[in-house]
């Protein structure tokens, strides 16, 4: 059902502690992460945006994220943390933040749909291979001390679409719950699960860290080989794990081991 995305949708998941704070919907606008993070100085911690269409949707390191209009959950939350918060320490990927959404994307769709999703380093929701979501964390400093960021976590989710409606870049790699699910997909009711499923492993940085042990499990790359582009180099090699920092850890197929952090890391899929 092609239905908007109300707010009494979005809030209803259940009780939610953290997120909600101001819920805003956009039948359009350009990237639900970019308004968050340019407007971070006047709206509340745990303020959540929702868009139907985004007319420059972003992904990683430049990246676009494409989705037709009403086909998908676009949604992105607002978080004020302390910058020694280990959800936004050490860089401006927020590598946990956004692990921690990718887990809770997953375990969402599982209580919605007929379908058990997977993850690949560093923010790819997947079924079969192929893309069905994917996490962006971004964060940037508040107010004039400097030690506060606004942490925006954006998440997209391919609910509706059929195989014509991806981008012919994307015929390949990427999926809808649509199509891999044998039942009709309800939106509305993801919906409402994700943002309940965000509010817990948002809540608080410690919660946000014990996702890192959900996501391994979820994650199947460990010992799969893998290609990366880092720094203007290209790297090959084994992956022998995801640390604690959400950092992918490989044994490089000319010798070593070396760490890639997401926020500077492309991987080839
Ligand atoms: C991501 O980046 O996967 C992060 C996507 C985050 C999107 C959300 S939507 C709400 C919020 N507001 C925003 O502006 N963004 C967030 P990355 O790993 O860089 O993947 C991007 C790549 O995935 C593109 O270069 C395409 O190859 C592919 N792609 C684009 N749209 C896709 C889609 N709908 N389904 C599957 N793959 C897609």
């Amino acid at each position: 059902m092609h239905r908007p995305i109300t707010v009494d949708d979005l809030r209803s998941g259940g009780r939610l502690a953290r997120l909600g704070s101001r819920c805003l919907l956009f039948p359009q606008i350009d990237s639900t992460n970019g308004y968050l993070l340019s407007r971070s100085a006047e709206l509340e911690d745990g303020t959540i945006a929702f868009a139907e269409l985004q007319t420059a949707g972003r992904g990683r390191l430049g990246r676009r994220w494409l989705a037709p209009r009403g086909s998908s959950i676009l949604l992105s939350v607002l978080l004020r943390e302390r910058r020694d918060s280990p959800l936004v320490a050490r860089d401006t990927g927020a590598p946990l933040a956004s692990l921690a959404a990718a887990v809770a994307a997953c375990e969402a769709i599982e209580s919605c749909c007929r379908c058990s999703p997977m993850l690949r380093w560093p923010n790819d929701v997947v079924v079969g291979g192929r893309k069905l979501g994917g996490v962006l964390a971004e964060s940037t400093p508040l107010g004039s001390h400097g030690d506060m960021r606004a942490l925006v976590i954006g998440i997209g989710i391919n609910c509706l679409q059929h195989a014509g409606h991806f981008d012919a870049s994307l015929a390949e790699s990427a999926t809808s719950l649509e199509i891999e699910c044998s039942h009709a997909v309800d939106r509305a009711a993801l919906t409402g699960a994700l943002v309940v499923r965000l509010d817990e492993r948002l809540a608080s940085s410690q919660v946000a860290c014990d996702a890192l042990q959900a996501w391994r499990q979820r994650c199947d790359d460990v010992g799969r080989g893998v290609t990366l582009d880092h720094d203007g180099h290209r790297y090959t090699g084994t992956v022998v794990e995801i640390d604690d920092h959400g950092d992918l850890v490989v044994e490089l197929l000319n010798g070593g081991r070396r760490c890639f952090a997401s926020a500077t890391t492309a991987r080839s899929w």
